[in-house]
């Protein structure tokens, strides 16, 4: 349904400058057609309710699927946190439990528990779940980190790592986040343990077993500061044509969407999102935050607002963007406060759980493409 829609934010003056109905139309022949992966028949989802004034009621018949990070301390003691999640959200991604260090504390020793926890929520609620992350530079365990193994050595815990994290999820993740920040912002490969010890063809050994442990899981690479057209997103353009070349199964790209308003928003996101989506890729918008130097004020909120909605409007505006994820709802949790001195308030709705000018923004664009 979602194209018949182009011509409302034509008519309201919300599409973004340069882009036609016709540009964001790449043919009738979807090049996904009898695709396999990421079919949502077989895992929960897509529930039909009546609009109750959420998102996840706005965002029904777009084709885009609304989705949160989950902190899951709060998800178990704040009760209306958990009650918004589940109004909210078609989709939700674990904002820390998935990670290695999480998952593999010690060697070999697996602890699944808050991951399983959200599996079952998202089951009782008929959500999807983002898997996040299998390979990244950060948040490993510091057995795998402060120990000098040897290269054949980290290829081993990788492959096993991601067999048995993929495997124990089997038919249960919908999509995961593969391979998560693996350039600079300059476009060359981001110096990690994993680099360095096996060169760049990590990722794509990584895609391989994860589709090996899940093949209907769909796969994605993952990156912030990729929305818009810059050295960047042509690494990772150049990166997933010469993956899909060599029959690695990738379906997907992420762009995080953390934007800081006090740098400008980026201004050719629908035209990267289009070049992905021309290759037959899905995208996905997978962390969006906006943040802000505090405290806010009204031309502030406002330039958030049109931050969430251009992210937004670009998933809406192409074919094959599933999904539109915020990093976290509320304040309350937001781990932006902790990292950025002096900056936050960078979520759809406030420490209250009130909605923000955002929210009802990214409320409207879903209305209009629904
Ligand atoms: O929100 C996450 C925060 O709670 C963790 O402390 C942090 C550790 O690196 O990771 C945060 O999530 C990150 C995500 O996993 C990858 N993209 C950037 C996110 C914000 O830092």
């Amino acid at each position: 349904m979602r194209f018949g829609r182009i011509a409302a934010f034509l008519a309201v003056g919300l599409a973004v400058a340069g882009s036609t109905p016709a540009s964001a139309h790449p043919g009738s022949a979807s090049p996904l057609a009898g695709a396999q992966p990421g079919s949502a028949s077989s895992l929960a989802g897509a529930h039909p309710r009546s609009d109750d004034g959420s998102l996840r009621a706005a965002a029904r018949g777009t084709g885009v699927r609304v989705g949160t990070a989950v902190d899951m301390a709060a998800l178990a003691a704040d009760d209306p946190y958990r009650a918004a999640v589940a109004r909210e959200f078609d989709t939700v991604t674990p904002e820390n439990v998935m990670k290695w260090e999480v998952v593999e504390p010690q060697p070999g020793v697996y602890d699944w528990t808050a991951a399983d926890q959200l599996v079952a929520f998202a089951r009782e609620n008929h959500q999807l779940v983002r898997g996040h992350t299998l390979v990244w530079h950060s948040q490993n365990p510091s057995w795998l980190t402060e120990a000098n193994y040897t290269p054949a050595q980290l290829r081993a815990l990788l492959r096993k790592h991601i067999l048995d994290e993929v495997g124990h999820f089997k038919g249960k993740v919908w999509a995961w986040d593969v391979a998560n920040e693996v350039f600079n912002e300059d476009g060359t490969p981001r110096d990690t343990i994993w680099l360095r010890a096996l060169g760049p063809n990590y990722i794509a050994d990584a895609f391989r077993w994860a589709h090996q442990a899940d093949p209907k899981a769909l796969l994605f690479l993952n990156d912030y500061n990729n929305e818009g057209v810059n050295a960047k997103s042509d690494a990772y353009f150049a990166l997933v044509k010469q993956l899909r070349a060599a029959g690695v199964p990738v379906h997907g790209y992420g762009m995080q969407g953390h934007l800081a308003i006090q740098y400008g928003l980026p201004d050719t996101v629908l035209t990267n999102v289009q070049r992905f989506d021309k290759l037959g890729l899905r995208t996905a918008f997978t962390e969006v935050d906006v943040r802000m130097l505090l405290p806010a004020d009204a031309a502030k909120v406002q330039a958030q607002t049109e931050g969430f909605n251009l992210l937004l409007r670009a998933c809406l505006l192409v074919r094959h963007c599933v999904s539109y994820t915020v990093w976290g709802f509320t304040d309350k949790y937001s781990w932006v406060p902790g990292v950025f001195d002096g900056q936050g308030s960078a979520t759809p709705m406030d420490e209250n759980l009130q909605p923000k000018p955002a929210y009802e923004g990214l409320r409207e664009t879903f209305l209009l493409a629904g």
